[in-house]
């Protein structure tokens, strides 16, 4: 996986921890860092600029992006497939993150400051994507975002005891309450069912508590629960 951004030294604490370290360490994906202003083309190591018909803000330029692509591309013979972070982009969302799990090869290229060429989108041709409808002030975030949800999906990236097939949004319901010791805490108990050693009770339960969440809390994601299991 290619990560291309200015601030490679906001990767290194998220990559180099818990599952997004560990699936490194089992060889699942391996994180490549490029300092775009290293591909910088001009004597000032210029990134961005300003907007041609004036407005607010500087714009990255295509030089220095479409070089430092071609630059990270040349490392590995496997064709990229290119995300490009930006509010414009599509919204990022599990499915998303299990289309991306899929492909052979990622890179990522996380902007700053106001936006993009424009030619940089119709001459690298990347999957736009956001994360969601707020203003970050550059997509590194974004991308660690994408990179997280993404290398958890890797086969092997979990635990054997903990598959990311049966979580939250992989059947499109929310997770059910979850409880653990003490049975009593400050006035507050467990459910009885949960004590019950009666599974079939559990599971019922678990799965009528998702389905009243989901309908009060995602009504958005309730309707489109409702719609795929009428097609199944
Ligand atoms: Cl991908 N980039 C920026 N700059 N802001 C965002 C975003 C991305 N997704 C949501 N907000």
């Amino acid at each position: 996986m290619d990560i291309l951004t200015l601030f490679p030294e906001m990767f290194g604490p998220v990559l180099g921890t818990s599952i997004p370290k560990r699936a490194a360490e089992k060889g699942l994906v391996s994180y490549h860092l490029t300092q775009i202003r290293d591909f910088a083309t001009d004597a000032h190591l210029s990134v961005d600029d300003r907007p041609f018909g004036g407005g607010p803000g500087m714009v990255m330029m295509c030089p220095t992006l479409f070089e430092a692509v071609e630059a990270a591309e040349k490392q590995d013979p496997r064709p990229a497939t290119r995300v490009l972070l930006t509010p414009q982009g599509r919204l990022f969302d599990q499915d998303v993150a299990a289309e991306l799990a899929a492909k052979d090869r990622l890179l990522l290229i996380a902007g700053h400051y106001e936006g993009f060429d424009e030619r940089i989108i119709d001459g690298l041709s990347p999957m736009e994507l956001s994360i969601g409808d707020y203003v970050l002030s550059g997509g590194e975030l974004a991308a660690m975002v994408v990179i997280d949800a993404v290398v958890r999906l890797l086969p092997g990236a979990l635990g054997a005891e903990h598959g990311a097939a049966d979580e939250s949004f992989a059947e499109g319901l929310l997770e059910y309450p979850q409880y653990t010791r003490p049975r009593e805490f400050r006035g507050m108990s467990v459910p009885d069912v949960l004590l019950s050693g009666n599974h079939a009770a559990i599971a019922a339960w678990r799965q009528q508590q998702r389905e009243i969440r989901t309908k009060q809390r995602r009504p958005d994601l309730w309707q489109r629960y409702v719609d795929r299991q009428k097609k199944l």
